[in-house]
């Protein structure tokens, strides 16, 4: 028997990249999706191909974790069989440009703060008190190379990265005790949708980002992931750095 068997997951960005492998792997390993993003098309798409496997069930919610009266409201009225969360993904996040901070855009950094800051917040708040009643549960915070350096033009991007690694290390204090674990997963180059999102849709842009080195795929991290979310309820992984082999720190990547 898998160990994610009948395990509850909500996986926040899951219309693309990270999130989306993320909910392919964790449906394999037996566990039963919640599945939220703003794109309703996509995560409708992806239901369909994770539920084409037989014994596996999957509730989508459209979702903006921006939204803290949305996200209170959809979190604290799921239905019955999905209220007992034992999984929180918090991946939904995203950059907005790459420029001088005294250069930036006020709209790419509320962005930004709102999004991989205040919405992973908005999330964890309306999940994790029903973790502590249960005395069991597991969140999984997406972090970033970008929350343990900083790079040239990265500043507020990163500034958010440091601050979910600040939000890991804070909750996993406040939940000593309770038998609730918090990891980090925290990779380096991955090639998803995030780079076109980076830089506002310039598709020839984003793949000069990758080119000439092989980056990390959304599988890799999705599996770093699950092997976190998988071990035995008394380890707790607490931080995996992940780079592609090409990449060893946020600016030193060996290009052929
Ligand atoms: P993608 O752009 O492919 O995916 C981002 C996901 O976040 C999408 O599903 C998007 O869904 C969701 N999202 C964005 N804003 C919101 C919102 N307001 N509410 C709900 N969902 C939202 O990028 P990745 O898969 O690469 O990114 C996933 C995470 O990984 C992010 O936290 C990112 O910072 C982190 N990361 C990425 C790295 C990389 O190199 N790619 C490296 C290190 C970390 P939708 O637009 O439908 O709402
Ligand atoms: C994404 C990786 O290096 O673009 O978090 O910040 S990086």
């Amino acid at each position: 028997m898998n160990r994610l068997d009948g395990c509850v997951a909500l996986v926040t960005g899951a219309s693309s990249g990270i999130g989306a492998a993320t909910a392919r792997a964790l449906a394999a390993q037996g566990a039963r999706l919640i599945l939220a993003a703003r794109r309703s098309d996509r995560l409708a798409a992806l239901t369909a191909e994770i539920e084409s496997v037989p014994g596996t069930t999957v509730l989508a919610l459209s979702l903006d974790v921006r939204d803290r009266e949305e996200v209170e409201a959809k979190l604290g009225t799921l239905p019955a069989a999905w209220q007992a969360i034992d999984l929180l993904v918090n991946n939904a996040g995203l950059s907005r440009g790459l420029d001088k901070l005294h250069e930036g855009s006020h709209a790419d950094w509320e962005e930004m703060i709102d999004t991989n800051v205040k919405g992973l917040l908005y999330v964890t708040r309306s999940v994790v008190p029903g973790m502590v009643s249960r005395g069991r549960g597991h969140v999984v915070n997406v972090g970033s190379i970008a929350g343990h350096e900083v790079y040239p033009n990265g500043n507020v991007y990163c500034a958010s990265k440091h601050a979910v690694d600040a939000l890991t290390r804070g909750m996993r204090i406040d939940l000593n005790g309770t038998g609730v674990r918090v990891s980090t997963v925290d990779p380096g180059m991955v090639e998803t949708e995030f780079s076109v999102v980076r830089f506002h849709g310039n598709t020839e842009r984003a793949a000069g980002v990758y080119r000439g080195l092989t980056p990390l795929s959304a599988d890799d991290v999705a599996e770093a992931i699950v092997w976190c979310a998988s071990r035995p309820a008394h380890v707790n992984v607490a931080e995996i750095i992940l780079f592609p082999t090409d990449q060893s720190s946020a600016t030193v990547v060996h290009r052929r």
